[in-house]
């Protein structure tokens, strides 16, 4: 089978899913064409098996706005018609399910139409797509696409309350490859936390709705009580927040490591007590699922589908949106309790091998089959 994905590059959740998933298609001998503007962060180029496509916007002084998502359906409706894909997998309606739609129409004039499956990975539901903006245009390409996906039950709900969606949605959660989180003998804790500390990590594109500013509060917290150090990974809009942050609290600057963009995450999750989440919106929260797959507990907001990932009292704890002192208070216990730390790193674990790569890759290949089948 030959399966175009068309996807954001970056290292966001939906990113990281379509990239692993098109890697791990790709090593059962799919076919595997990716599509974006730019090479996806995590994307093995050298397996033979999988091609990449960059998108090419002509930029011309003409237009304030370049036409991105013209760009975009012609790349789409080229690989098809020169590669002869059997399937077009859409990892966010905006713009991947609307251009794939316009490059559908391109096709069927060449009696050529493909097959589409659109993912929703959340924040085309929850924050962009309601935009007035975008609202049509987001709920028309999820009814035109013949298969449609959602991360999880939560935004499967989401989708139904804020769109009138016409087709049934089948939930495939995200999913971790637990292979990649053999022990780590090299794992240098020293490097990051002195013996008698305890290590809190944060990682996130620290946009708004990641609320980078309660982690660094929590953290505030959590240090009065137990010794202990934080790492945040990633960059942002919020980074600001966290410069702030230091020089009002300048006693914390030698307890906070602000290490940006990594390329090793898995092994710094390894060496972490626990990870914080106290995020306004998460569809699925990928990232507490990484965690998880470290043998690092969760302890996060209930917002969205972080309830399907993180177990209140077993593999982590769970409070409300923005209850700071709830969420503070459970990573002092957590953290002061070595027997109960132990017994949470080994459940967050056991949830994570639920949602193993080998559990869900046959559930996408099945849906791809029976898509084909029906078109
Ligand atoms: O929120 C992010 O960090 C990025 C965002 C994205 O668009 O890639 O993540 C969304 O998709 C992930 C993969 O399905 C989910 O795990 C995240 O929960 C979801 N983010 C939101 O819903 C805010």
């Amino acid at each position: 089978m030959k399966i175009g994905i068309l996807c954001y590059p970056t290292y966001g959740g939906s990113g990281i899913v379509a990239t692993e998933l098109g890697m791990s298609l790709a090593n059962k001998g799919y076919e595997v064409h990716f599509i974006s503007s730019a090479l996806p962060a995590r994307l093995d180029i050298t397996n033979p098996n999988i091609f990449f496509h960059r998108v090419n916007v002509q930029t011309y002084p003409l237009f304030q706005y370049q036409p991105y998502d013209i760009a975009l359906s012609s790349m789409i409706y080229r690989v098809v018609n020169l590669y002869k894909l059997d399937l077009l997998h859409a990892h966010y309606a905006i713009p991947y399910a609307y251009a794939a739609f316009t490059a559908k129409q391109m096709l069927k004039e060449d009696n050529n139409d493909i097959p589409l499956v659109t993912t929703l990975h959340g924040t085309d539901i929850t924050l962009v797509g309601q935009h007035p903006s975008y609202k049509h245009a987001v709920e028309f390409s999820i009814n035109q696409s013949d298969a449609i996906t959602s991360v999880s039950e939560s935004l499967k709900r989401d989708t139904l309350q804020f769109f009138k969606i016409k087709k049934e949605i089948q939930v495939i959660t995200n999913f971790i490859d637990n292979s990649e989180f053999d022990e780590c003998n090299e794992c240098q804790r020293t490097q990051f936390a002195n013996p008698d500390e305890k290590i809190l990590i944060h990682v996130s594109n620290l946009r708004p709705v990641k609320r980078v500013d309660e982690v660094l509060q929590i953290f505030k917290n959590v240090e009065k009580k137990v010794k202990s150090k934080l790492i945040i990974i990633g960059e942002g809009p919020d980074m600001e927040k966290v410069n702030q942050f230091l020089e009002e609290n300048p006693e914390l600057i030698s307890k906070i490591r602000l290490l940006g963009k990594v390329n090793d995450l898995y092994r710094i999750l390894q060496l972490s007590d626990v990870f914080l989440l106290p995020s306004e919106q998460e569809s699925f929260g990928l990232a507490a699922l990484e965690a998880m797959a470290a043998n690092t507990p969760v302890i996060s907001s209930n917002a969205g589908g972080i309830p399907e990932v993180n177990i209140q009292g077993e593999t982590g704890y769970l409070a409300e949106i923005g209850n700071v002192e709830a969420m503070s208070n459970y990573c002092i216990k957590l953290l002061s309790n070595e027997e109960l730390l132990a017994k949470m790193k080994k459940n967050a674990k056991d949830q994570a091998i639920k949602f193993d790569l080998k559990n869900i890759l046959p559930i996408y290949e099945e849906m791809y089959r029976t898509t084909i089948e029906n078109f």
